[in-house]
């Protein structure tokens, strides 16, 4: 596969670390994305992310991409996978396979994005009036229905479990999930002086029911500010046409690794 890599992202990648024993190939391109292409393998049970350059807004009406940004958000995403997985936080996550490919366990999606919020932002100060930026006394959780066609509407828990989608048992599961996947990144983002306002995640069902946390978690589905300054390092600057749309991804990834190490 030719890739194209960007020259600043370069010293992020070292190809070293890429396994020589997992030789999974992409069989057949099983969904193409916003963000990602999905690829079966021989493999039933496991599927391999190519991650795109493309960005999108307002469930997809906003187009957008920067060079690189496949690399960036598939190493960032499995580091902090790798990460969280650290706190027992269950993943899809198998092997990285190069800088914009990454081997997971196919799951089946549960079709819900699981939305954390520590700080008042985005949809939630619209919808309830709350000035951005305004601490929560507890973390909110809130689930939408994933659908892009009626724009992932909210939907409440009694809602997901009249329709099907989840048991009850299945929503104590996610939230417990989704809070501690609240504090380990947290933690991961205070250390590198990044503010966690607030996230998006997804769960699936691995082939053994297990439900693990899935899709990717980056500067792409998180919003993440500066601690001392609270400019913002993640895709709102692509949403609201702030600039520095690139350079704030390699700042978030740049800081994981410096503090983190590879
Ligand atoms: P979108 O579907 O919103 O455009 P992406 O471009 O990120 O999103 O595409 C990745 C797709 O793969 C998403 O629909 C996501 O729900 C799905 N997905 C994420 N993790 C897994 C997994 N482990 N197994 C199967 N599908 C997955
Ligand atoms: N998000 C929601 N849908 C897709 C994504 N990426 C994420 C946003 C933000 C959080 O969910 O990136 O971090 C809440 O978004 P909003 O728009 O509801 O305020
Ligand atoms: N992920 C959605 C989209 O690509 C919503 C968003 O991030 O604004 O349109």
């Amino acid at each position: 596969m030719c890739i194209n890599i960007a020259e600043d992202i370069l010293p992020f990648i070292n190809k070293n670390t890429y396994s020589e024993v997992i030789k999974m190939e992409k069989l057949d391109l099983l969904y193409v994305g916003k963000a990602k292409k999905v690829f079966s393998t021989e493999d039933p049970a496991l599927c391999i992310f190519e991650y795109k350059d493309d960005a999108t807004a307002f469930n997809g009406l906003k187009k957008g991409s920067f060079d690189g940004k496949g690399i960036i958000n598939n190493q960032m995403a499995n580091f902090i996978f790798r990460l969280l997985e650290k706190e027992g936080i269950k993943t899809h996550l198998v092997e990285e396979l190069s800088p914009r490919e990454t081997l997971v366990k196919k799951v089946d999606i549960i079709p819900l994005e699981v939305i954390v919020r520590n700080i008042a932002a985005g949809s939630f100060s619209k919808r309830y009036g709350v000035e951005e930026g305004t601490p929560f006394v507890s973390p909110t959780l809130e689930f939408s229905y994933k659908n892009d066609e009626l724009g992932d509407p909210l939907i409440n828990d009694y809602q997901a479990i009249a329709l099907g989608v989840v048991t009850r048992e299945d929503i104590d599961t996610i939230s417990d999930i989704a809070f501690k996947v609240n504090e380990g990144l947290k933690k991961i983002f205070m250390n590198i002086g990044i503010k966690l306002v607030d996230f998006k995640i997804e769960l699936g069902r691995t082939a053994d029911g297990e439900i693990v946390l899935a899709d990717e978690i980056s500067p792409d589905t998180c919003r993440l500010w500066d601690a001392e300054t609270n400019k913002k390092l993640d895709k709102d600057r692509f949403r609201l046409d702030l600039g520095e749309f690139g350079d704030v991804y390699r700042e978030v990834w740049g800081r994981l690794t410096e503090y983190y190490g590879r």
